[in-house]
């Protein structure tokens, strides 16, 4: 039986970014709603993330994305980030709300349009080199609505020698992180659909180059658990965007909808040597807070996301070994579900107390009444949104 008291000095390792669109508004194509106290600044949306942090000492990186997040002075945010006991983290780059990306952006049939995608990827590893970030992060929304509307091959070379010119500006210390999502907001093809064809393009590129996994990008029923372990075992993992599905791209709270797939999933990069600063996996978060609070949205989140890798650390793996070996079917399934059962709310609470944070910091975050302050003090300007 493997014991909470074995695990501490593991979950201590922790660290999972925050995206600054979470703190923005963001809804639905039929409605956003506006929310008092949404920043209007990626100042403010950093101050809200530093929240998260404060109260669970969990979220020390903030992604920005670019161009919502542009500043002048980078080296002067990462310092006010600093300031407020946070770092800048993974640079998002967009190249899905620009006219000219209409028919794609790296795949694009027209040379002077893959010119200004890259290009702008190139300005993201600029904001990189002065952030000090690690990862430049792309989604890509190319693809084709259309049975015979694309040349399905030649994006794909395409994408390549587009990516490959990317790859080449990546500094020593860089990395480059291409994500998968198997459709939206094309729907009859993407160019990147699937773990796969993110791997044979990251792969085809060199070692800086690495799979982004969105735990959302799945359809349903995927066994995501078996492509972290594939990616891990291949060495490509770079990084998770966690959030939550019942449909679709839902974006919602991670471990919302099916808290025992994120402990499975967190069973296998245990396992698979994906947990921890060393590892180089990235935990981030992915999500959007459409009629929830937003900093309580992304305290329960990491706590969400904490909780499961505590579950997961708890699984007695030499049994577990054993038992598979044994060929005792049953045994193996119990000895995994134990560790899923075991209730480590009270033990993360005591253990959160140790280390001088809040045992319940939902709460301690509410009583702080931070929400009603910045209710009153952020009025006039335009509130940011998932897209501003
Ligand atoms: C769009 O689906 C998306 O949610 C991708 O997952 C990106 O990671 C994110 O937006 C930000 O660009
Ligand atoms: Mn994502």
């Amino acid at each position: 039986m493997t014991t909470f008291a074995s695990i501490t000095d593991q979950l201590a390792l922790q660290a999972i970014e925050l995206p600054s669109w979470a703190f923005g508004n963001s809804g639905t194509r039929f409605k956003v709603f506006g929310t008092p106290g949404t920043p209007r600044t990626v100042q403010e949306k950093l101050a809200d993330a530093a929240q998260v942090h404060a109260f669970t000492g969990l979220a020390p990186t903030v992604a920005l994305h670019i161009p919502w997040d542009k500043v002048d002075d980078y080296a002067a945010l990462a310092a006010y980030a600093k300031e407020l006991g946070v770092a800048l983290g993974t640079v998002n780059s967009n190249t899905f709300q620009d006219e000219d990306y209409k028919f794609g952006s790296l795949t694009h049939t027209d040379a002077r349009i893959r010119r200004k995608a890259i290009d702008h990827h190139l300005e993201c590893i600029d904001i990189m080199d002065a952030t000090g970030s690690r990862d430049l992060k792309i989604w890509l929304a190319d693809g084709s609505n259309y049975p015979g509307q694309a040349d399905l091959r030649g994006r794909q070379d395409r994408l390549h020698e587009s990516l490959q010119v990317i790859y080449d500006r990546l500094g020593d210390d860089q990395r480059l992180v291409l994500e998968y999502k198997f459709f939206e907001p094309a729907f009859y093809h993407t160019d990147v659909c699937d773990w796969g064809t993110s791997y044979a393009q990251v792969a085809a590129l060199g070692p800086k180059a690495m799979v982004c996994l969105d735990t959302g990008h799945h359809a349903p029923g995927t066994n995501i658990e078996f492509i972290v372990m594939q990616l891990l075992r291949l060495g490509k993992l770079g990084s998770f965007d966690f959030n939550s599905r019942f449909y679709a791209d839902d974006d919602l709270i991670v471990g919302a909808a099916d808290p025992f797939q994120l402990f499975r999933i967190l069973f296998e990069v245990v396992r698979g040597g994906g947990y921890g600063p060393e590892s180089g996996v990235a935990f981030m978060l992915d999500q959007c807070h459409n009629v929830e609070d937003k900093v309580p949205g992304q305290i329960r989140s990491v706590l969400n996301v904490q909780e499961m890798t505590a579950k997961a650390m708890l699984v007695d793996r030499d049994a577990l070994a054993a038992a598979q070996a044994a060929g005792d079917v049953l045994g193996a399934n119990g000895i995994f579900m134990d560790a899923f059962y075991t209730d480590v709310r009270a033990d993360l609470a005591a253990w959160r107390e140790s280390r001088g944070l809040p045992g319940d910091p939902m709460a301690a975050f509410a009583a702080t009444g931070y929400l009603a302050r910045i209710a009153a003090d952020r009025v006039g300007g335009t509130q940011a949104g998932w897209g501003a």
